[in-house]
């Protein structure tokens, strides 16, 4: 009999690499989507399949986290051995605009999660992972490890409402594997990325927005911070070991990163670097300014870039404050060595590989959209 997991956050990054990873092991998978007036499936499509056709493996369903009856009425229909719980408001800066509804979807709703499996008396079959993040560490620097990184012992202090939040979808998770017995997990991830990351995170806002200016299409990229340390890994790594954590004989929580942390400013420096714009920093805080100082003609040209757009001296990074957020985390730095040791779990993407494969991405992107655009496909204006 095939393994059945369902997916809360389906149609986000995480979701859309854990949906296919686990198809290819041969689960049957069913993903909870929320009602929106066009379609937010479109990392997913590609594993669609007709609900006529024999053998159906993926199914969606609609629902939220923020609806309890839903969550039972769902759980006890698909009755999963596995439950991947990474639906949420996933973005740091908007939890200060949406400080309460990231309380409902990020907190109350792991709860829900826990309770529809208890209330159904499931908890001898369903095991539950829990997407919890870097952000509860906060970045406070006296809390990392002898080493200097945070890991699965170090104290939280989460600096924002979505921090706050998940802080509590942690504690509930630890809560009910204690008090009912439950296979419920943490996975402790730092920041993951792929060229399927929402366009508002600050990797993929720094790959979109160097393939537009490489083509000619934006002048400027503007960011918040530059000096903040994150440690970046790929999405497709990260979505195994929350599939691993699952696997074991034991319920625990796993901290998951890379063990290496770099600067914004370093990332944008990167992604530049992969299109052969190398890109130099200037100046302090609100006024620091990056500019153009080299292009590798032979690379552009191969790369179909456009070489005239790209001017020596050219200013391509501004900082904008409104991207400051009201309290940040300045560093984080994760510590795998238990995952790596009792998960067996192994790195496949450095972060180099991680921006080549996010810029070969969105300059493929970009070209296509200016393809559109340049045969007139691209909008129909139907207000006219
Ligand atoms: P995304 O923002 O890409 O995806 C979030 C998913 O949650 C989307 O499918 C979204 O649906 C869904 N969702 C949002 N609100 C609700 C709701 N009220 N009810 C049901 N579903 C909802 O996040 P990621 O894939 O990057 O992250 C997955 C999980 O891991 C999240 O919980 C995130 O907080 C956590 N995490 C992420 C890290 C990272 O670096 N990526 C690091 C550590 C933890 P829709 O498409 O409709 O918006
Ligand atoms: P983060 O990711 O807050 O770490 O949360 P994000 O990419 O939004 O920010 C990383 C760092 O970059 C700085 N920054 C900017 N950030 C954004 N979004 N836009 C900008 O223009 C910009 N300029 C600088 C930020 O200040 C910050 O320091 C992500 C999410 O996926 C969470 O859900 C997850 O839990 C954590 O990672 C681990």
């Amino acid at each position: 009999m095939a393994k059945v997991a369902l997916i809360t956050g389906i149609t986000g990054q995480d979701g859309a690499y854990l949906a296919e990873f686990l198809l290819k092991k041969g689960y049957e998978v069913h993903g909870i989507k929320r009602r929106s007036s066009l379609f937010n499936t479109d990392r997913i499509d590609h594993l669609y399949q007709d609900q006529h056709e024999e053998g159906v493996k993926l199914t969606l369903h609609y629902g939220d986290l923020t609806d309890s009856t839903n969550l039972i009425r769902l759980v006890q229909e698909i009755q999963p051995d596995e439950i991947y719980n990474l639906g949420a408001m996933s973005h740091v800066k908007v939890s200060f605009d949406s400080p309460e509804y990231v309380a409902n979807v990020d907190g109350m709703g792991t709860l829900r999660i826990l309770e529809a499996v208890r209330i159904l008396g499931l908890q001898k079959k369903t095991k539950i992972y829990q997407a919890s993040t870097s952000e509860l560490y906060g970045g406070m620097p006296e809390n990392k490890n002898e080493k200097g990184f945070y890991d699965e012992n170090s104290p939280f202090y989460p600096r924002s409402p979505y921090g706050v939040a998940k802080i509590y979808g942690f504690w509930i998770t630890k809560n009910y594997r204690e008090a009912y017995d439950m296979f419920a997990c943490n996975g402790i991830l730092f920041n993951h990325e792929s060229p399927l990351r929402g366009e508002t995170f600050v990797t993929r806002k720094i790959t979109r927005a160097a393939s537009k200016i490489a083509l000619g299409l934006q002048n400027c990229l503007y960011l918040g911070n530059l000096s903040a340390q994150r440690d970046w890994g790929h999405a497709k790594d990260y979505i195994e070991a929350m599939w691993l954590i699952l696997q074991q004989e034991k319920p625990e929580d796993f901290v998951i990163a890379t063990g290496v942390t770099t600067t914004v400013r370093e990332f944008v420096r990167m992604s530049f670097e992969e299109l052969g714009i190398a890109v130099e920093f200037s100046g302090k805080d609100d006024n620091e300014k990056g500019v153009i100082i080299d292009v590798d003609q032979e690379k552009a040209k191969e790369l179909g870039l456009n070489v005239d757009a790209l001017k020596m001296g050219q200013t391509i990074v501004k900082v904008d404050p409104k991207y400051y957020r009201p309290t940040e985390v300045d560093l984080l730095l994760g510590d795998p060595t238990k995952s790596k040791e009792k998960l067996g779990w192994k790195l496949k993407y450095d972060l180099p590989a991680l921006v080549k494969d996010m810029i070969q991405s969105d300059l493929h992107l970009t070209k296509k959209d200016q393809y559109l655009k340049v045969g007139g496909y691209q909008t129909m204006n139907y207000f006219e």
